[in-house]
């Protein structure tokens, strides 16, 4: 029990290391070994943590991953890891920005135990957060042009302001 398959994989996870806590207002970061193929195995998580009242953006370019999207792929959490919901997961070929709720995000890559490839590489931007578009869609609408759908039942009057319709 003591040399057991799990202490082998610890050994073998040591041998590199991915993921960590990030906390400037800008960076990037990707896949181990990339543009190498990265290991089987691998489960990295970043954390990302940029100053209060702003917000995190994530670009992804060049994603080489194992087709399929069950077997090697990156997940967004809209938050701290383990304690925030899932944003997407990109899968091979995909690309684009995603973006935090709050001043936290972090990313997931899991790879499993066969079939690697070149990985991924990804940049990040804090940016302000704007009260005024992140209450509500309705918030949102107050801010920006009349006509828009409120579900609150905020509709605009004659003179481009917004009152509670009952
Ligand atoms: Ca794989």
């Amino acid at each position: 029990m003591l040399w057991g398959h799990q202490d082998a994989c610890f050994v073998l996870a040591a041998n590199y290391s991915c993921g960590g806590f990030l906390n400037q207002p800008s960076g990037h970061f990707s896949s181990p070994f990339y543009p190498g193929n990265y290991p089987n195995n691998a489960n990295c998580v970043w954390d990302i943590e940029v100053q209060s009242n702003y917000r995190v953006t994530v670009i992804f370019r060049d994603v080489q991953l194992e087709g399929g999207c069950n077997y090697d792929y990156i997940e967004v959490f809209d938050g701290p890891y383990h304690s925030s919901p899932l944003i997407t997961r990109v899968c091979d070929g995909a690309s684009g920005s995603f973006t935090s709720s709050s001043n936290f995000m972090s990313i997931r890559f899991i790879s499993d135990h066969s079939i690697t490839k070149r990985g991924f590489r990804a940049e990040y931007y804090s940016s302000p957060s704007n009260d005024s578009t992140s209450k509500s869609p309705c918030a949102n609408a107050l801010g920006g042009l009349s006509g828009g759908h409120c579900d609150d039942g905020l509709r605009p009057n004659t003179f481009g302001f917004y009152r509670k319709m009952n």
